[in-house]
């Protein structure tokens, strides 16, 4: 099994929920356990204008699947839960981000892990900080020092719901 972590994202509908459904969702994944998921977050929206704030949250996974596998259970997921693919950025009712899928490092333009944006994103690394604080990120370095690095974006963990 291979420690793959995904994003989650919504900023459309009832984010908590579809967000509270996903990682439901997502503990069904073919080839996978749901190893931890992180507190709900909610965040500004980056590099986007007049969007509504999001829901963020990271999830760990223990995988068998190839990153080209998971990341088409995640494109099929989003689809399920409804999302539109239109203009890039476009506000969704849910995004799914392979972040990391072990110590993979590959610039395929199919997949590209680390992912690109991650270490940029207070959104992606707080969460992913909080289930996995000692995490180095291959070629990027520790989580922990990324996130400091973005202490300007606004990001504002959820108290968990019973
Ligand atoms: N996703 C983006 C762009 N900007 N900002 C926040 N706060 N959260 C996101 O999930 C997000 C974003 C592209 O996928
Ligand atoms: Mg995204
Ligand atoms: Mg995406």
């Amino acid at each position: 099994m291979i420690r793959a972590f995904v994003a989650l994202g919504s900023n459309l509908g009832n984010p908590v929920q579809t967000i509270e459904d996903a990682v439901d969702a997502m503990a069904a994944l073919r080839g996978s356990l749901l190893a931890a998921i992180s507190s709900l977050y909610r965040t500004a929206p980056v590099g986007l204008r007049n969007q509504p704030d999001f829901i963020n949250a990271v999830v760990a996974l223990d995988t068998r699947l190839s990153p080209r596998d998971l990341l088409d259970e995640l494109f099929a997921l989003e689809a399920r839960f409804g999302r539109q693919r239109t203009v890039r950025n476009a506000p969704r009712t849910l995004d799914l981000d392979l972040l990391l899928h072990g110590d993979t490092v590959q610039d395929d333009p199919d997949v590209t892990l680390p992912h690109p944006r991650m270490r940029e994103r207070a959104f992606v690394l707080a969460p992913l900080a909080e289930i996995a604080p000692e995490l180095v990120i291959p070629g990027r370095g520790p989580v922990t020092e990324l996130l400091a690095a973005c202490a300007d974006q606004r990001v504002h963990a959820l108290a968990r719901q019973q």
